[in-house]
């Protein structure tokens, strides 16, 4: 009987190991303790800690500090299964291990790691037991190692993002970001951003494929890659669903085959055409028919070109696809979490639709964080969301001797087939502000640089971003690389003319706001304003109690160093002083919104001379005042609703001229000339129709149409103006509506809002109304502390009368759950 359990336990055993694939699950060696802690499948021995009970939230108040004796010690991990199928490969696989680590099967050393944007895979069969195995990863302290290590570079580097004691951040080929930032707290992680896997093949992996656009006319041309983890001597056949077989001879990994396609479809951004993406089933076979591998690969066909010539204007920065100069408009992107392993694909899926229901048509991946996940740019290739990619580093000068530039090329040989497969990714970046910094930011003094040492400097930066990278880019991929942004600093009239640009004046600079308007580069990469998260977010890392802009918690938060003043300073002089904090929050979000929307329309009006509009920053790692336009927990700021408007394909915007006087233009990027019907009506404060016109124009995306020039200038007292405008035939889905107000007084109104109504009309979707008594009510914020809201539409102007508007939620919401702001 006793044999028989014995039996049978071996049997559920070898049940359980016969799954082609075993995720591994961590525990971690306290290393002030020594007790062994859990982990789960992936994660950091932060997460661990807060998992725990040890640890709280490092978010909330000031518990950040809390953490900081982390990053001094080492860390052990190990992970404990059973395993039976020793006579097969096995291939341990780490999509990535974050950082400095030594790797042990059954104590044996297998491999030792520093870099956290490579893919691992280890052949482990030899290593293996029948029965119980362990895996041990060691983890050495980044700080630690580069205690060691850092003098092998030969030069003290300037990094002056890192908070730490020791700069030591662009030494390590980890997260920038996590050093600290002007926008991020500290959090040296240590561990895996993915779960780990053991997965037992029959005779070899694929480990990557690559595929590139070489022409589209006049037939499309598209080469395939593939690359094996181990090497194969013999025939292959190589049998694609869409090309037909073919035997190739391989000594070595790699595989390639050039395709024609006659009659492509070609892949465009959004609005401009459509996303075709084409699906193909490789599979490969050995002489004797035998299947080694098999993949499904997707892949879209187009050329992309990076323009940079002389011309009337200075010198241009022109994404040009398919033989087409478009105008890029969207925003940049950070990390979504200081910690890699929290962020869902939700998360992701949720901010491209943000995107997209903004009507971006390109997002650009800053390079202090880490390379986009392929589910992220999968999302991006099927909704034609361009992705210009920095490589990983910025705002530091980096090493460039032999032993880094190893370790960077294992990295980036990695990095650009995956990810210029994706027909989204259509410029490769060197980095972010490096070259800029080390011209314009006073490095050499500041951290007195030998002039020997300045010429080293200078040598490893040509070597990583104009000798190295340049060369693998060209060797795996034909997407156009730069090897800076910004080309051009701010501050110089000159600078505008030519290349691409940060324009960091407003914040960092004392440029009055209007400036937005009138310091344009020829394709503006970043600028951007601050502002608070909502007071949901507020209440996820403070009391009400400290909320006033001198308390330590709201200080521990705002790590820029220009800090909290330059909103206030801003918000005051937009909308006057305000003694209540949650007043101030809405303010906040007003002047960033007014702020950003004001370079946006300047930028769009001046198409062809500037080319591309992309404001600083999407999103947050962690819930804190930032530049962002969505924060931590996804809820738009005021400035997401107003770039949705301002980046419509068609729309009417307001435009600030070099003067500060304002009008309203028509702009458009539609493929062709288009009629479209302008209806203006103005309103009086109190409700009066003082004025209507109706007027039709013909637009086409190089020049913006000025609207009713004269009829507004007459005006000279606050009025509500709307305009009402159709993309010819006049048929209600063609509806589109802009309201605006002018000559705000900037006081408080006398306007009341008065809740009416809310139903869900269908499933998840509500219909709200209200109404506005008294006189307009001006960028009315609707928003919820307790459910999770999302409007069509919001932070507009109302004239008195009855109003609705639409949200959608997932959770049923009444009219007590929502509230308001308005002036
Ligand atoms: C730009 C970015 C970031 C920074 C931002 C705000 O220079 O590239 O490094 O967070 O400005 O200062």
């Amino acid at each position: 009987m006793r044999q028989f359990f014995i039996f049978l336990f071996i049997c559920m055993n070898l049940n359980f190991n016969t799954k082609a694939q075993v995720v591994l699950n961590w525990k971690i060696r306290h290393a002030r303790t020594g007790e062994w802690i859990d982990l789960g499948e992936k994660g950091s021995v932060q997460e661990a800690l807060i998992k725990s009970g040890e640890l709280s939230d490092p978010f909330f108040g000031k518990n950040e500090e809390s953490f900081s004796w982390i990053e001094d010690y080492c860390w052990e991990f190990k992970s404990e299964f059973k395993y039976y199928k020793i006579n097969q490969k096995a291939v341990l696989n780490f999509p990535n291990i974050d950082t400095y680590a030594k790797i042990y099967v059954n104590d044996v050393e297998i491999a030792e790691t520093k870099n956290a944007f490579i893919e691992y895979d280890f052949l482990i069969q030899n290593y293996l037991k029948f029965g119980k195995n362990e895996i041990k990863v060691v983890f050495e302290s980044p700080i630690r190692f580069q205690q060691k290590h850092k003098n092998e570079v030969g030069v003290k580097l300037p990094a002056p993002n890192d908070v730490g004691k020791e700069k030591i951040a662009p030494y390590c080929r980890k997260p920038q970001y996590q050093f600290g930032w002007d926008w991020s707290l500290r959090m040296i992680t240590m561990g895996f951003w993915e779960p780990i896997t053991l997965e037992t093949i029959p005779y070899n992996k694929i480990i990557s494929t690559n595929t590139q656009t070489i022409s589209i006319e006049p037939t499309a041309v598209q080469s395939f890659s593939v690359s094996f983890l181990e090497n194969i001597n013999e025939e292959i056949t190589w049998e694609s669903e869409l090309f037909g077989s073919r035997n190739l001879l391989l000594n070595g990994k790699e595989l390639t085959r050039k395709e024609t396609i006659l009659n492509p479809e070609l892949w465009w951004p959004r609005g401009h055409g459509n996303q075709k993406i084409y699906s193909d089933v490789w599979t490969f076979k050995n002489k004797n028919g035998k299947v080694i591998a098999k993949k499904t690969i997707r892949f879209g066909i187009r050329k992309t070109e990076l323009i940079q010539q002389k011309d009337q204007w200075g010198t241009s920065y022109e994404v040009k696809i398919n033989n087409k100069v478009i105008f890029c408009k969207g925003g940049d992107y950070i990390p979504d979490d200081i910690f890699p392993a929290r962020i869902t694909n939700q998360k992701l899926k949720s901010n491209v639709e943000t995107m997209i229901e903004s009507n971006f048509n390109m997002v650009r991946i800053w390079g202090g964080g880490f390379y986009a996940t392929d589910y992220f740019l999968n999302l991006c290739d099927e909704k034609g969301l361009m992705v210009w990619h920095d490589f990983m580093f910025a705002c530091a000068m980096y090493p460039g001797n032999e032993a880094f530039l190893t370790n960077v090329k294992a990295e980036i040989d990695q990095q650009i087939p995956r990810l210029t497969s994706h027909p989204s990714v259509v410029l490769l970046n060197g980095n972010n502000e490096v070259d800029v910094a080390w011209k314009n930011w006073g490095f050499q003094t500041t951290f007195s640089i030998s002039k020997d040492d300045q010429k080293t400097i200078e040598q490893y930066y040509k070597n990583l971003f104009l000798e190295l990278i340049p060369k693998q880019v060209s060797n795996f991929s034909t997407v156009p690389y730069v090897h800076t942004s910004p080309l051009s600093n701010w501050g110089n009239d000159e600078y505008y003319k030519h290349g691409s640009q940060h324009y960091w004046g407003v914040w960092h600079g004392k440029d009055p706001m209007s400036d937005f308007a009138v310091k344009s580069g020829r394709f503006n990469a970043e600028y951007g304003f601050q502002s608070f998260p909502e007071y949901s977010t507020l209440l996820s890392f403070s009391n009400e109690s400290d909320w006033f802009l001198d308390n330590e918690v709201m200080k521990h938060h705002q790590k820029s160093y220009v800090g909290n003043g330059m909103i206030k300073k801003h918000s005051d002089l937009l909308y006057g002083e305000t003694a209540d904090f949650s007043r101030f929050v809405y303010f906040s979000q007003l002047t960033q919104a007014k702020a950003v929307s004001t370079a946006i329309v300047s930028h769009r009006a001046q198409f062809p001379r500037v080319s591309g509009t992309l404001y600083w920053q999407v999103n947050d790692c962690w819930p804190a005042p930032t530049w962002s336009s969505i924060d931590y927990n996804l809820n738009w700021k005021a400035l997401q609703y107003q770039v949705k408007k301002d980046f419509a394909d068609v729309t009417i915007a307001q435009l600030t001229n070099a003067d500060q006087s304002e009008q309203f233009v028509l702009l458009s990027e539609l493929n062709k000339l288009e009629d479209i019907q302008v209806k203006l009506k103005i309103t009086s404060k109190t409700g009066q129709l003082l004025n209507e016109y109706q007027k039709t124009f013909t637009v086409n995306p190089t020049t913006p149409i000025k609207l009713f020039e004269n009829e507004l200038a007459n005006v000279q007292e606050e009025v509500f103006i709307q305009f009402e405008y159709y993309i010819l035939p006049l048929i209600y889905s063609n509806r589109n509506e802009r309201t605006f107000v002018i000559n705000d007084q900037k006081k408080e109104t006398q306007s009341d809002v008065v809740l009416k109504s809310v139903f869900e009309v269908e499933t998840g979707i509500y219909v709200m109304n209200f109404e506005v008594k008294n006189e307009i009510a001006k960028d009315v914020w609707f928003y919820s502390t307790t459910k999770n809201l999302h409007y069509k539409t919001n932070f507009d102007s109302y004239s008195t009368g009855v109003h609705e508007v639409r949200f959608s939620s997932n959770e049923r919401v009444e009219l007590e759950d929502i509230n308001f702001q308005f002036r």
